[in-house]
């Protein structure tokens, strides 16, 4: 019986439970899901998960930074941090949202309509907090990897600090994603927020996470300073 009205549930709730179950809308919400890195949705995640592919934001005239993308208040001792995504040019395309407490990171990035090309792409963070050098952004240097691990998420001697799920970038160019990671602290001295600050970098391509020394993930096209 129970099992009987889980399926009803399954039935009358349409995708949203789908999604909740993890199988048969897979194809459809794989980017969304993938990016919650297998963590359960809640029960009423449909607008949540289409919020992370499927919400476009109004371009912004003359490459403006684009308005602050939506995030929930931070509770009591939750550290945040906002910062511009710098495209290949140096003008902001979107905005990253960091929230971190003593165990986990999480990162809302939101990328406009029209600066990214449509698929996966690879997103790290990297070790120092400069994006001066537009378009080639190696000024960001590697990885964060205080713990010398190799790279990948899926690597047996990985993650290292740096490695995040991949972000899916919609036929319009756009991205609104939350991605997390348990290997990585805002502050302390190994944090995101230490001495010379760190950089969350978007690659051209998705990242495989095993092969070295990135997973194939190419060219950086996106950087924000995390300070
Ligand atoms: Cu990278």
């Amino acid at each position: 019986m129970r099992r009987f009205a889980s399926l009803m549930a399954l039935a009358i709730a349409g995708p949203a439970l789908a999604q909740a179950y993890g199988y048969p809308a897979l194809a459809i919400a794989g980017p969304a899901l993938a990016q919650t890195h297998g963590h359960s949705p809640p029960a009423n995640a449909g607008p949540a998960l289409a919020q992370t592919h499927s919400q476009p934001i109004p371009a912004p005239a003359g490459g403006q930074a684009p308005p602050a993308a939506p995030v929930p208040p931070a509770p009591e001792g939750i550290e945040t941090v906002q910062a511009p995504l710098l495209g290949p040019t140096g003008a902001p395309i979107g905005q990253i949202h960091i929230r971190g407490s003593a165990n986990a990171t999480v990162v809302r990035i939101t990328v406009n309509p029209g600066t990214l090309r449509p698929g996966w792409h690879g997103a790290h963070f990297h070790a120092v907090g400069d994006c001066s050098d537009h378009g080639q952004f190696q000024a960001s240097k590697g990885h964060v990897n205080n713990l010398v691990k190799k790279h990948g998420l899926l690597h047996p001697e990985g993650p290292d600090e740096g490695d995040l799920p991949n972000i899916f970038a919609a036929a319009d160019g756009s991205v609104n994603a939350e991605v997390s990671s348990l290997a990585i602290r805002m502050l302390g001295p190994n944090g995101l927020r230490d001495a010379d600050g760190s950089a969350l970098v978007i690659h051209a391509n998705e990242d495989d996470h095993f092969n070295q020394p990135i997973g194939n993930a190419g060219g950086r096209v996106a950087c924000a300073v995390v300070r």
